[in-house]
């Protein structure tokens, strides 16, 4: 089995202790960063496929989320590189009824890389904390909302009302997550989709300039 199939496997496994140094020795094999987490995102897809047939539950889903969330950890410096320009302040949150986060906090590195300060409000957020973190960052030029699940996009679609709604300006919004499409985004009114962490550090920068 290549490095990268055991990393894979572990992450598919739940083996939370052992992912780090897994992953650890695939970047001293000469492995990228970005390899390594297309195959741990891989690996999740493989998680959700299994859970979706029934084969395995929630809490097999949740172990294999902590151990995507340590691998990502050691990968965190490569994959964010100093950006020594300062492109303004993003609030990002995974919006009302949803809990997923991995994807949300790669979003938030890769943008926190591209020059801008992060303001991570988490998982859940209600539209008012959103409203109410604008309100007061009035220097914050980008809002960022993640959904994972087919039922919290109307609430995705309510947050960039309620705040569309309240009549503040200055800052650009952006939305994504799995089920999350250009179409979509457009529908509710987003200034922008992007499809996965990279695309929403390109996107954030084009959206600023
Ligand atoms: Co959940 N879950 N989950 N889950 N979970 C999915 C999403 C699911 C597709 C699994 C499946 O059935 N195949 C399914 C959703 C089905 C649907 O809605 N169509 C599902 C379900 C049903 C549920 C529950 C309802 C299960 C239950 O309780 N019966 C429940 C809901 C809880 C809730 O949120 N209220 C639930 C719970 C959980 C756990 C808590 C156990 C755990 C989350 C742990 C955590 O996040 N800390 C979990 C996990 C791990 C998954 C899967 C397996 C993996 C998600 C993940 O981290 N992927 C997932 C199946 C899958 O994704 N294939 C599944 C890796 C991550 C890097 O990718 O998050 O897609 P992703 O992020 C990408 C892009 O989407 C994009 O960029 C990221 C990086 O490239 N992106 C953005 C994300 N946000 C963005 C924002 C942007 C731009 C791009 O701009 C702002």
């Amino acid at each position: 089995m290549s490095k990268l199939q055991e990393v894979n496997a572990a992450v598919a496994a739940g083996k939370t202790k052992a992912i780090a140094g897994l992953v650890q020795e695939a970047l001293d094999g000469g492995h990228s960063a970005q390899e390594i987490l297309d195959t741990m995102i891989e690996a999740m897809g493989v998680v959700g496929d299994k859970f979706s047939s029934g084969e395995i539950f929630v809490p097999e889903m949740l172990i294999a989320g902590k151990a995507m969330q340590k691998g990502v950890e050691v990968l965190k410096p490569q994959l964010a590189s100093e950006s020594s320009t300062s492109l303004g302040k993003c609030i990002i949150g995974t919006v009302a009824g949803d809990l997923h986060d991995i994807g949300k906090n790669l979003v938030a590195l890769m943008i926190e890389s591209a020059g801008f300060e992060m303001v991570d409000l988490g998982v859940d957020v209600p539209k008012e904390k959103f409203i109410e973190t604008i309100k007061a960052n009035p220097d914050a030029n980008i809002v960022a909302l993640s959904a994972l699940l087919t039922t919290t996009m109307p609430a995705m679609r309510d947050t960039v009302k309620a705040i569309r709604d309240s009549g503040l300006t200055g800052f650009k919004i952006i939305v994504g997550g799995a089920p999350i499409t250009q179409e979509f985004a457009d529908e509710i009114g987003a200034d922008a989709y992007a499809r996965d962490a990279g695309g929403a550090a390109v996107k954030v920068k084009e959206l600023v300039s």
